[in-house]
């Protein structure tokens, strides 16, 4: 999914027209085909090899070349034009929500602020407000504090696939790295990329990788760069028989770390990123791989995700570590959309590409009739899909398409539909999007009121939490834990990137009160049925097993749990 990339690229292209001085509808035309491009379902990439960009809103003929140049290359020509008109940090301080095109070209050329460095110092030292005025630059100042406080972070999705391009850029040149830090532990949200390898030749050819911005940082073992996109890269360059040790210090997290080395300390050894060693004998005792660094700490391996300080160092001392879910065992999906409500797809497409992944069962479950704005399903409307659904599945056989539904909760905690029709689908979710400024009290009433319902069978993204948006609900949620487990009920993680709800902790003890939860994609359209990948990575810090899993059972066993 390069969505988020080329969308940033037409939005970098905006700015650096701007900044460059460039016509003013350009600059328009590039910030609404990137928010067009942003909002896309579908992928780009699709879009682009089968010939379609220009059916797509505000992509005209122009940007459909640029976009295409981008996407056969990796570069787009007139970008390097303009960045050379550009002066020097100017696009490091836009980074800054507050400082537009001239205050940086200003700054950089007038005032030689030319990173954020810089703009940092300037602020606390009073003479961004000589140069600015002190309006902008208090909202500066507030701007900064908040990139500092994590507004600034990416989706895991974005980190994700930044990373996947970075490691096939380096393979493509015949260079092995690694992702570590938070992006190998599936954190929901990423700070920055950290990258490891053993080849000295990586560090070179980073700095020709064609989205970085800016290298800030150059040394014999370090590489960090500033990427086109904004995001940071760290690249570290480490010996063969110290790779584990510093896979395993870089994939942190740092309070695993702190751990691991009491635990070594304990032992008499000292461990950091070159190995794990015996200060006395001057010797290293493991290094080049992290099974052996766990192995000589008297460890279990430990995987990434659950390297968190939250117990997993004293599981893997008892041998008591979780055999994790991954991706495979996933046997269907509950949760997905299609064009007859929200979806940008058919359902048969949807199904059709679900089927290909592997599945054995898949939800379709629309909207149900109160959300206007999704197009939700009236009781005829879903007559009628069921129609279709019918005559598919005697076609797919043994494949199943359940009859499912995303079901409102009304502000009153009612369900759109009577006891008896929600009894005639496979599956319903039920979902609380409407009215989230209620009370935490109320929230959770509707909550429990939904679990305690008994045509419902999910409670999907139970807090409706949007990363780097808006927080999700204050629910009591060991109230509701306890109700999902009463009732029999499944909670989702919806692997939805921005939602990514149930989050790790919670689902976690949801798991360890006996309650089943799902990994769905709430796909939208066929790309996003790869967002339970990112699902899997919550399910996994939560520590959950294939069993614990509702949509791991096989198609018997779903349709037992949600009768
Ligand atoms: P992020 O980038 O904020 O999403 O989170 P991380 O975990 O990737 O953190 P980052 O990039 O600052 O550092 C990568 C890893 O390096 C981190 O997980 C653990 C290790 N590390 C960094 N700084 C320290 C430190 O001061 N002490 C220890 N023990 N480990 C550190
Ligand atoms: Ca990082
Ligand atoms: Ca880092
Ligand atoms: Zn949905």
């Amino acid at each position: 999914m390069k969505n988020y990339e080329v969308a940033e690229l037409l939005e970098r292209l905006s700015r650096l027209s701007e900044a460059a001085g460039e016509d003013r509808f350009k600059v328009i035309a590039y910030r609404r085909a990137s928010t067009s491009v942003r909002n896309l379902e579908e992928d780009i990439e699709e879009v682009w090899k089968r010939g379609g960009l220009e059916d797509v809103k505000y992509i005209g003929s122009g940007i459909a070349k640029k976009i295409d140049e981008y996407l056969s290359t990796g570069r787009l020509g007139m970008m390097e034009e303009l960045e050379k008109k550009v002066p020097a940090g100017s696009m490091e301080l836009m980074r800054v929500p507050g400082v537009g095109p001239k205050t940086a070209y200003k700054l950089s050329t007038r005032y030689g602020i030319r990173s954020l460095q810089a703009l940092k110092e300037a602020s606390s030292s009073g003479r961004l407000a000589e140069a600015v005025g002190q309006v902008v630059s208090k909202r500066i100042a507030e701007d900064l504090q908040k990139m500092k406080t994590g507004s600034s972070r990416m989706l895991l999705v974005e980190a994700f696939y930044l990373g996947a391009q970075l490691v096939a850029y380096f393979g493509e040149r015949g260079i092995d790295v690694q992702p570590a830090g938070s992006l190998r532990r599936g954190s929901p949200t990423v700070g920055d990329i950290d990258l490891l390898t053993t080849d000295p030749k990586a560090a070179g050819v980073f700095a020709n990788y064609p989205l970085v911005d800016r290298v800030s940082e150059r040394g014999p073992t370090k590489v960090s760069a500033f990427l086109k996109t904004g995001t940071q890269v760290d690249l570290r360059v480490v010996k063969d028989a110290e790779y584990g040790a510093a896979l395993l210090y870089f994939t942190g997290s740092k309070q695993h770390n702190i751990e691991l080395r009491s635990l070594a300390i304990d032992r008499g050894w000292k461990l950091n990123e070159y190995g794990l060693m015996d200060p006395k004998a001057s010797r290293l005792l493991a290094g080049r791989t992290e099974q052996e660094v766990y192995a000589k700490l008297g460890l279990e391996y430990i995987p990434p995700e659950l390297r968190e300080a939250r117990g997993e160092i004293e599981a893997a001392r008892e041998g008591k570590l979780p055999h994790l879910v991954r991706e495979g065992d996933l046997r269907g999906d509950l949760h997905m959309h299609s064009v007859w409500s929200d979806g940008k797809e058919d359902l048969e497409r949807m199904v059709a590409a679900a089927k290909a992944r592997g599945y054995e069962y898949v939800a379709i479950t629309d909207h149900s009739v109160s959300v206007g704005v999704a197009n939700g399903l009236t009781e005829e409307r879903f007559e009628r899909q069921w129609r279709l659904v019918d005559e598919l599945n005697e076609r797919l056989k043994p494949f199943r398409i359940l009859k499912g539904v995303e079901a409102e909760v009304r502000a009153d905690g009612s369900l759109d539909f009577s006891r008896e029709f929600f009894d005639r689908f496979d599956i319903v979710g039920a979902s609380i999007h409407q009215g989230h400024r209620q009370t935490p009290e109320k929230l959770t009433e509707r909550a429990l009121k939904v679990l305690n319902h008994p045509g419902v069978d999910i409670l999907y993204h139970p807090t409706n939490r949007l990363l780097g948006r808006r927080e999700g609900h204050a629910l009591d949620l060991p109230k509701v834990i306890r109700a999902a487990k009463d009732n029999g009920k499944i909670l989702e993680i919806d692997g939805s990137p921005t939602r990514l709800d149930l989050d790790d902790v919670w689902s976690r003890r949801a798991r360890d009160e006996g309650v089943k939860l799902s990994v769905d994609s709430d796909a939208h359209s066929v790309g996003e049925l790869e967002n339970v990948r990112f699902g899997i990575s919550v399910a996994r810090r939560a520590w959950l097993e294939p069993s614990d899993v509702a949509n791991a059972m096989s198609l018997r066993g779903i349709l037992k749990m949600a009768s």
